[in-house]
């Protein structure tokens, strides 16, 4: 098996989603963490562009997107993986995976502790405006806090309904499941710093809240136990990337809307943001293309050695470019 590096930083709430799935699983992984902020150097060795982190190299091949790289952990260690077994309990985590995208992180984010030092920080400031401009001084997220109240109260009574029979995990499993990580790592992100709160207090929310304690106790047990991950310096994880083979075969390029064929030149960017479009496009060789994933194969700035970067079709944009 390939050498698994998970690229992330200390406070990130999406890095710790993959770190808090990889100890649960107990699987052995490298982290690489990289600066907050871009410019972040240690990408320029790969030739990557992608903004966001987490991302995941196994091998060779670097997966973009948390949706990715749980696909390709609970495919890659399929013995007591943490994903739903039943067609409907599928359906119902990779719902959960979007609303927490879509929905949850939106309504806590205000909900930050507004004594973080970050929140002053000028560099994070101007950069998180420019990636998303959002404007994430303390008063900036002050503004949003009621109306983040209000929307969590509501996402508390869905979780409440799902949670009321007294089971102990989202899907009735004896130990949490990847759902269970969808659904609680934003409001663990952040819930330490709002509890207790009268709007959001155990009289009205018991069950849910229970679950939240469960989740963040399970999660700080297996973090504990597992052995903690080895820390790599850029340079580090460029040899490592660069000597390892690739983790997967290239393919298929099958019939798609977008009309793109294999070998052809393309760029990949996220949608979901305000300047990955213009300055976070990787461009490279088309060598994947299915309803759930792309594929292209890049070139490496430190050493004459292709890599290949996977994407998620969710949130992606791909298109030609003239060679
Ligand atoms: N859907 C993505 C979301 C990743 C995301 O938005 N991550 C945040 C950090 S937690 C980010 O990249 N922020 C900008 C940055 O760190 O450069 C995933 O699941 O990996």
């Amino acid at each position: 098996m390939s050498e698994i590096v998970l690229f992330c930083y200390p406070g990130s709430p999406w890095g710790a989603k993959v770190s808090t799935y990889l100890a649960l699983r107990g699987i052995e992984y490298s982290e690489c963490h990289q600066p907050m902020t871009w410019p972040r150097p240690d990408l320029e060795l790969l030739n990557i562009r992608y903004r966001r982190i987490p991302f995941l190299a196994i091998g060779r091949d670097i997966f973009y997107d948390s949706l990715l790289i749980f696909e390709k952990l609970e495919t890659l260690y399929p013995e007591s993986a943490l994903g739903a077994k039943e067609c409907s309990g599928r359906a119902l985590e990779k719902l959960m995976e979007k609303w927490a995208e879509g929905t949850l992180l939106k309504s806590v984010l205000c909900l930050l502790p507004k004594t973080l030092p970050l929140l002053t920080d000028s560099n994070f400031l101007k950069d998180r405006k420019e990636l998303w401009g959002m404007d994430f001084s303390p008063e900036g997220l002050e503004q949003g806090v009621s109306k983040s109240l209000v929307e969590v109260r509501e996402q508390f009574s869905l979780l409440e309904d799902l949670l009321k029979d007294g089971r102990s995990w989202l899907l009735n499993t004896e130990k949490a499941g990847l759902i269970d990580i969808h659904a609680a790592f934003c409001f663990d992100w952040v819930m330490a710093g709002v509890l207790p709160n009268e709007f959001l207090s155990p009289d009205s929310y018991p069950n849910t809240l229970k679950w939240l304690e469960r989740y963040a106790h399970t999660v700080a047990q297996a973090k504990a136990k597992g052995p903690a991950p080895t820390l790599l310096t850029g340079s580090e994880m460029a040899k490592l990337i660069l000597a390892s083979e690739f983790s997967e075969s290239a393919g298929p390029v099958k019939k798609d809307p977008t009309g793109l064929q294999e070998g052809q030149t393309v760029a990949l960017y996220r949608i979901d943001d305000v300047s990955s479009a213009s300055q976070h496009r990787d461009v490279g060789r088309l060598v994947t293309l299915t309803e759930h994933e792309v594929a292209l194969e890049i070139k490496a700035k430190a050493a004459d050695v292709e890599l290949r970067i996977h994407a998620p079709r969710w949130q992606f944009a791909l298109e030609a470019v003239d060679n």
